[in-house]
């Protein structure tokens, strides 16, 4: 189960790297061009989702083309009920817990609800957050909620606080794709202080200066996707970073 690999990972230090591949910006042919990247730098899991998804076959495609052509896990990281993939192994089941918008605290997930009982995904209940990255981005927009401000890590922390109390097994602090800046150090730091569930990073990583920042500061899964899409060869960076932190397991961080 990977909930479980991912309680492990917090509880033993051991640090996580994913893939976010967006159905809306990639076709099969970039994504055969990222599975020859990473053959030797692979990552711990594939998220696969979008904010908008235009075409939901292309999303089923992926799906399938990364279940038939590695063992990498792939998990869904759905913008909406409508975002499912029976052949993924497990759905990050995101209500967003920084915004105020019914719809995406409780409503799409009531809806997505049969038919992931259907699938028999792992569900994996997850508190998201957005925090402000220095621009509107997709998801705050879609959502028709507001960010956190990135200089109010108390608030961050009360939220993650009580999407733990409230049951939610991880937590993803989240820039939004293609933020200018990712979610601060401090941030994060604070968060995963106060926290015991995994913590997931992600949005506006360039490099593996910020992949490493993230990491250190407590994120147990960091997020890199839009970076990728420009530069395939940046999977070298961010699994040299991680290999430092992989040899300390057991270590804490
Ligand atoms: C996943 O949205 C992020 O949390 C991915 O953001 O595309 O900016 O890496 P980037």
């Amino acid at each position: 189960m990977l909930l479980s690999k991912l309680q492990q990972g917090k509880v033993q230090g051991y640090k996580s790297w994913a893939i976010l591949i967006d159905p809306d910006k990639t076709d099969k042919a970039a994504c055969f061009q990222l599975l020859r990247a990473i053959r030797n730098y692979p990552p711990d899991f594939f998220f696969v989702g979008s904010s908008l998804m235009l075409s939901n076959e292309n999303l089923q495609e992926i799906v399938s083309l990364l279940k038939s052509n590695t063992q990498i896990p792939v998990l869904l990281f759905p913008g909406s009920y409508t975002h499912l993939a029976h052949e993924a192994d497990a759905v990050l089941f995101l209500s967003l817990i920084s915004g105020r918008n019914p719809d995406y605290l409780i409503g799409n997930q009531v809806l997505a609800a049969p038919l992931l009982k259907k699938y028999g995904l792992e569900v994996i209940s997850t508190g998201y957050m957005l925090i402000d990255g220095g621009k509107q981005t997709s998801v705050s927009y879609i959502s028709n909620t507001t960010p956190i401000p990135a200089d109010k890590p108390d608030i961050a922390v009360c939220t993650a606080l009580a999407g733990q109390y409230l049951g939610l097994q991880v937590l993803y602090l989240e820039a939004g794709s293609g933020a200018m800046l990712p979610v601060s150090p401090q941030m994060i730091k604070l968060v995963s202080k106060e926290t015991s569930v995994p913590l997931i990073v992600g949005g506006g990583i360039k490099n593996a200066e910020d992949f490493e920042k993230a990491l250190c500061a407590g994120a147990d899964v960091v997020v890199t996707g839009n970076i990728l899409e420009k530069n395939p060869a940046l999977v070298a960076d961010f699994w040299t970073v991680l290999q430092k932190f992989k040899s300390n397991i057991g270590t804490k961080k």
